[in-house]
């Protein structure tokens, strides 16, 4: 969509544009209601800071979104669409990183108890298990801020595919 589309349409469909960016209702609202926007730079300024901190709610429900890392999406969503192209560059190949991948999700889930998120695009299948490796060791307000920054990095990356100029 372009940007001129995006600050033109009304309230409910900017929301609906932004909500597979990051199911957190007051960060959508804010943005669909901070239009019109005169650049792409002055809507990612906005969506880097609206809203922050999202409550243990908002990421909790954001979260549920997320397939684990390593497992692809499935359906024709914007949300599936967007986490297999995020997912991407973690290949198929290595059976031994897809493992020990698992592995760390399940360690993961069951220290914080919720699934593993990190912004996939751009990183490779080692760089994502050496995050995931040294995140375990967070504690957990450590790694509540680390998870909240993640959910934002996505939805601006997410935000600046669905919106264009
Ligand atoms: C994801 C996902 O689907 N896209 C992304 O960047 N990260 N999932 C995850 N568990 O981190």
């Amino acid at each position: 969509m372009l940007l001129e589309q995006f600050n033109e349409a009304d309230r409910a469909e900017a929301i609906a544009v932004l909500r597979p960016c990051v199911d957190v209702t007051r960060w959508c609202e804010h943005l669909a209601d901070h239009r019109p926007y005169r650049s792409i730079d002055e809507l990612v300024d906005e969506a880097e800071a609206a809203e922050s901190p999202f409550t243990a709610e908002e990421v909790a429900q954001a979260l549920s979104h997320h397939p684990r890392i390593g497992e692809r999406a499935s359906g024709q969503s914007t949300e599936a669409t967007l986490s297999r192209a995020e997912q991407a560059g973690l290949g198929q190949g290595d059976a031994e990183l897809a493992r020990a991948i698992a592995e760390g999700n399940a360690a993961y889930e069951a220290r914080f108890g919720r699934v593993f998120l990190i912004r996939a695009a751009g990183r490779s299948a080692p760089e994502i298990l050496d995050a995931l490796t040294e995140r375990l060791d967070n504690d957990e307000a450590s790694e509540d801020v680390a998870v909240a920054q993640q959910l934002r990095e996505i939805a601006v990356l997410r935000l600046k595919g669905l919106i264009s100029r």
